[in-house]
């Protein structure tokens, strides 16, 4: 089993945008509120979540499933640092129905576990986002139909979650929680950073190509990433 830390960098910024459209830049120009840089990537260093035996940078966050497909292994442990639970669209049990052609940045999360690649999921929301403690929002989360189990404690909530996979049925341990309650992990398989600039205004984007270059990418890929924010632009 590995364990995979999967980083959307538009965690950082606020307000956090429920909608935004491929290779559009629906909020150009809006002044927005972005998180220290410095202080998000010591906080990865301090719970040893960047030392990755590798590390992938890109804008499109369903490019995550590419690398975890990529590595056929199975029953893995994600991490999954995001604004966004991308566990969105899907309502259903039988992840087997699901369209390949129809895998998006909202959604490839369904499309993992289905195919048995992810088993585990910890998704970590930004301090003073969503009500953690609020039944009401953390209801919304989790689509009723493949919802076993769920338990809340202080900030943080615990399903569990049963679907149909091609390996069965099987059931999917997802925690909700903030950065500083995330458990210590020994060893990082794979880190994958997605820019996802369709969620934020292109004001925050110093701040999104500083946090790309201190969490290891390289000036070619952070070169690369920044022609696609501009040609969206
Ligand atoms: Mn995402």
């Amino acid at each position: 089993m590995r364990i995979y830390v999967d980083i959307d960098l538009d965690f950082l910024v606020k307000p956090i945008k429920q909608e935004g459209i491929n290779n559009i830049r629906k909020y150009k120009g809006e002044d927005c509120t972005v998180s220290n840089v410095e202080n998000f990537i010591s906080t990865l260093n301090n719970l040893r979540l960047l030392k990755a035996k590798q590390k992938k940078f890109f804008t499109n966050h369903k490019k995550s499933y590419t690398y975890w497909w990529i590595n056929r292994s199975l029953n893995n442990t994600l991490i999954h640092i995001d604004a966004h639970s991308d566990l969105y669209r899907n309502k259903q049990r039988d992840l087997t129905l699901l369209s390949d052609t129809d895998m998006n940045c909202d959604d490839y999360i369904w499309y993992a576990i289905r195919d048995g690649f992810i088993e585990k999921i910890y998704w970590v929301v930004p301090d003073d986002s969503y009500n953690l403690c609020d039944e009401s929002v953390v209801k919304k989360f989790v689509p009723s139909d493949v919802l076993v189990e769920m338990s809340m404690k202080e900030n943080q909530v615990d399903f569990l979650l049963e679907v149909i996979t091609r390996y069965g049925i099987k059931k999917i341990q997802y925690t909700v929680l903030h950065l500083n309650q995330l458990p210590r992990f020994d060893s990082i398989d794979l880190l994958t950073v997605a820019t996802s600039p369709e969620f934020y205004s292109d004001k925050a984007d110093e701040h999104i190509f500083k946090a790309l270059r201190l969490l290891g990418a390289s000036e070619d890929e952070i070169k690369r990433i920044m022609q696609f924010h501009q040609e969206i632009c």
